[in-house]
């Protein structure tokens, strides 16, 4: 019985050295735009991380102060269609590695016309659509990612009448893993287990 239980200290003991030695992945945020730092425009394409891709349509910079203002509090944001007919599709500059990710966004009505508004996200492989209602509020969607290949986030509003869903606030995190301490824990409470389990076999 001594035996056993020195069997199962010495278990605990290498599962947690084992743990330890590995790095834990901690969430950590690899983009972030809250667009407040762009300059007012219809038809826009000057973003500091964003490309509108050639020959998709257009997107429109807004919000305060005072210019197409639809959502006022939030700064500036992008209405997902622009002026000309034909919206385009929002993609970040940077590309991104296969991977999980929390995806955080906001994502308005367009507050104009009665028609909804559908949105497409995609990030490497991963891809959901999103309908928006003209009088949906500015609202926060959370998304747990996977992607199994590398490849840039995109927003696409379908349909080109102008008014399109607005888009604010834009952050990628990447999926924290489990905690060193959960997994000792875990180790310890399975070693405990099997030790208990072999005492009554031997009752
Ligand atoms: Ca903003
Ligand atoms: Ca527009
Ligand atoms: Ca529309």
């Amino acid at each position: 019985m001594v035996k056993l239980i020195r069997l199962a200290v010495l278990g605990c003991a290498a599962i947690a050295g084992l743990a330890a030695s590995q790095n834990s992945a901690q969430a950590a945020v690899v983009f972030s735009d809250t667009f407040d730092g762009e300059t007012l425009g219809l038809n826009y394409n000057s973003f500091a991380n964003w490309d509108v891709v050639p020959n998709t349509g257009t997107v429109d910079l807004i919000g305060a102060p005072g210019f197409f203002d639809l959502y006022p509090g939030n700064g500036r944001y992008v209405d997902l269609d622009g002026s000309t007919n034909d919206a385009g599709v929002l993609e970040t500059k940077a590309s991104f590695a296969a991977g999980s990710y929390v995806l955080s966004f906001e994502l308005g009505g367009n507050r104009r016309f009665g028609s909804s508004d559908g949105v497409t996200v995609k990030l490497g492989n991963f891809t959901q659509s999103f309908t928006l209602n003209p009088l949906d509020p500015l609202s926060l969607i959370v998304l747990n990612v996977t992607t199994s290949i590398a490849g840039k986030l995109s927003f696409e509003n379908t349909g080109g009448d102008q008014a399109g869903a607005i888009l604010d606030d834009v952050t990628l995190e990447t999926a924290a893993v489990p905690e060193p301490s959960t997994l000792v824990l875990a180790s310890m409470g399975l070693v405990i287990g099997m030790v208990a389990r072999r005492r009554r076999n031997q009752a």
